[in-house]
């Protein structure tokens, strides 16, 4: 099996805005601290960099709050782009700030412009067979068929899941850690989605951390959750583990805060 889903050259990251503050957030949890999220921000990257991957750090974009989570505006596969149409009318104009910046580094972007068709990348999990994608109060019927539609003739296959009620995307839940493997909640993996691969759980109490990414030889994971951090370890994982207090008042995890890709040379 190849390993493609999380093997990267590139990542694309943009820097916290100080409207952070007024960013969307399902509960009033505090407000973050701009200076603790741009330190935790930038040791993301160093660790991104780490894996020897180039890593495109773009401008804060102060008329978008929450832009910091720059994998909410595309979806990136192998084959070209995909830029997305953000359920949250707050973010409809980040995908657009994206779309040059794909431009610039694959041969093909497409985009999602169906008046009525919203998708989020937060609620895409690609692995190394198919494409998964959650309907959430973000991502909608019409925006999963048109992604659909848009990717078929590179090969790739999508699947409709689920994301379980009152949790903001399918990937809040879950994450890739290698071909055949997924770090799950228990809730999400009880839906049954992920029949065929093999699920390893975030330990009770500890599902804040479900949303790690795995990049290259290194699995990216929020700070302070040791019991599901020692479960990786002992698995074999080299896991890192990032200062997420900040970007978590806004429902932000590892994942959201790149476009991770290997754009076709
Ligand atoms: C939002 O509600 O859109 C942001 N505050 C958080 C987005 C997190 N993105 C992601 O999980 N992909």
């Amino acid at each position: 099996m190849s390993d493609r889903s999380f093997r990267f050259t590139h990542a694309i990251t943009r820097r916290p805005a100080a409207s952070i503050i007024n960013g969307l957030r399902a509960v009033d949890t505090g407000t973050p601290s701009l200076a603790l999220m741009r330190q935790h921000h930038s040791d993301y990257i160093a660790a991104l960099r780490s894996t020897g991957a180039t890593v495109v750090e773009l401008d804060a974009l102060e008329t978008f709050p929450d832009s910091v989570f720059v994998e909410d505006t595309a979806l990136c596969l192998p084959e070209g782009a995909v830029v997305m149409r953000p359920g949250a009318p707050t973010r409809l104009g980040e995908a657009a700030e994206m779309a040059p910046q794909l431009t610039a580094l694959y041969a093909e972007v497409r985009r999602i412009d169906g008046a009525d068709s919203f998708i989020e990348g937060g609620d895409i999990l690609t692995t190394e067979t198919e494409v998964l994608i959650g309907r959430s109060a973000r991502t909608n019927g019409a925006g999963i068929a048109e992604l659909a539609a848009k990717i078929a003739d590179w090969g790739h296959e999508v699947r409709e899941v689920f994301t379980p009620p009152g949790v903001l995307h399918f990937k809040t839940d879950c994450s890739l850690l290698d071909a055949e493997t997924i770090l799950s909640t228990q809730r999400l993996d009880a839906s049954g989605c992920f029949k065929g691969y093999k699920v390893i759980h975030t330990a009770e109490g500890e599902e804040a951390c479900a949303n790690a990414i795995r990049f290259n030889d290194m699995v990216l994971m929020p700070a302070g959750f040791e019991r599901t951090r020692d479960k990786l370890v002992a698995a074999g994982y080299g896991v890192r583990e990032i200062g997420n207090t900040e970007c978590a008042k806004l429902d932000g995890g590892m994942s959201c805060l790149s476009l991770r890709f290997t754009p076709k040379a």
